[in-house]
């Protein structure tokens, strides 16, 4: 009879857990809000260390976000750089930080926004790079290694 009521008891337990964990999965808060789409390195020059990189960023979130930092281990140091027209002539400047409103996509291509890599190390396959936010999170994606010429 005690048996019994302890089978009871530990079943009845299991079934709860089970239930918050579909509860969980059922969440759709779950997924990321950020997407970082179209990730690309440029392979550097023989001999340089120094490349770009560009992404797609989209906030899928109700809240507007700034992109504050970038990282990998694969660089030394990665800058957020634009370029402006000075004198009739195209000029880099780096951004300390760059704002994604809600629902909006930044785009970091060729001409415009990108990533500057320095002291680069690519190992021949997608370079994982960390997208630093202001509200704490960090979004991380491989970048696909491209040739340019
Ligand atoms: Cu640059």
């Amino acid at each position: 009879m005690l048996l019994n009521r302890l089978k009871f008891v530990v079943s009845t337990t299991a079934g709860a857990i089970l239930l918050t964990l579909a509860g969980c999965t059922a969440t759709p808060e779950e997924s990321t809000p950020y997407e970082l789409t179209n990730a690309s390195i440029r392979t550097p020059v023989a001999g340089r260390t120094t490349t770009a990189a560009y992404f797609e960023f989209t906030n899928n979130s109700s809240r507007s976000v700034k992109i504050v930092g970038v990282s990998s281990t694969a660089a030394e140091r990665i800058e957020m750089h634009t370029i402006i027209k000075v004198d009739e002539q195209m000029r880099m400047r780096p951004l300390t930080s760059i704002e994604v409103a809600a629902g909006e996509t930044v785009e970091f291509a060729s001409g415009g926004n990108h990533l500057m890599l320095f002291g680069v190390q690519l190992g021949g396959e997608p370079t994982i790079v960390q997208i630093e936010l202001d509200n704490g999170e960090v979004v991380e994606t491989p970048f696909q290694p491209t040739q340019f010429n």
